[in-house]
């Protein structure tokens, strides 16, 4: 996979992208990361990215013609999406991550000041994605956030393998609690169960616990999440009674 990041800000990346999981995809040729300079599509002595609205009213806006020219210099001929990083656009989650790792290359532009023209969303955008309900100075953090995201899911880019498909929200559902050595740490002891050595005792638990876990944080969750007949007897017996999603 290739992502292209079209900023003002590159040097941003540099440390969030040369560390860990996508540091190590990077290394094994999983994944191309580029963060480039929007200056560099500037035409003007002072390389300028912004300018004020028309109609008047306060704040920047990013002029059209160096993001056109960067994304058409990036793309060249082949296919790609061009994402523009907005607080207006679709909410991002897992199914949105799961989405994007599909594609083989993917393009970010990083909107900053007030926006961008419109022409830009018009006419060159084929998607517009926001991380949230808050505000954040511009897109370079959703683009290391959603980038992060859609790495881990590459297939070799975790060292074990079925991680990702057993991930908080990858199933639908939040994860419960973990444990490692020592069994005994001031006095707290860890559940029996998983030094039984029963391993369909294991996955039993750790699907209640997953079900627990939602039901207490995240009750919304449990309304679209896949869940087997066995799951809602459970659910129910901890006193959720729906809604249930359709299918399955
Ligand atoms: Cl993608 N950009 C900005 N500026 N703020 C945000 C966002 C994006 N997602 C949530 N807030």
């Amino acid at each position: 996979m290739r992502i292209d990041i079209i900023t003002i800000f590159p040097e941003m990346f540099d440390c969030v992208f040369d560390a860990s999981i996508i540091k190590r995809a990077r290394e094994k040729g999983l994944v191309e990361i580029r963060a480039h300079n929007l200056r560099d599509w500037t035409t003007d002595k002072h390389k300028t990215t912004d300018d004020t609205p028309y109609g008047g009213g306060g704040g920047m806006i990013m002029k059209p013609e160096p993001i056109f020219a960067a994304v058409e210099a990036i793309k060249g001929e082949e296919e790609a999406p061009v994402i523009l990083l907005t607080p207006q656009g679709r909410l991002f989650n897992q199914t949105v991550a799961e989405e994007l790792a599909r594609h083989e290359r993917l393009i970010f532009i990083c909107g900053r000041y007030e926006g961008v023209d419109e022409r830009v969303r018009e006419h060159l955008v084929t998607d517009e994605i926001s991380i949230g309900d808050y505000v954040l100075s511009g897109g370079e953090l959703a683009a290391m956030v959603i980038t992060d995201a859609v790495v881990r899911l590459l297939p070799g880019a975790l060292g074990y393998e079925r991680a990702a498909a057993e991930d908080s929200h990858a199933t639908g559902l939040l994860e419960g609690p973990h444990y490692t050595r020592p069994p005994e740490f001031r006095r707290w002891t860890i559940p029996e169960v998983l030094t039984s050595g029963h391993h369909a005792r294991v996955a039993q638990w750790r699907r209640q616990q997953a079900l627990k876990r939602t039901l207490e944080r995240r009750p919304d969750l449990l309304a679209s999440a896949p869940l087997s007949e066995q799951d809602k007897r459970w659910l129910r017996e901890m006193g959720y009674n729906g809604p249930f999603a359709e299918d399955e």
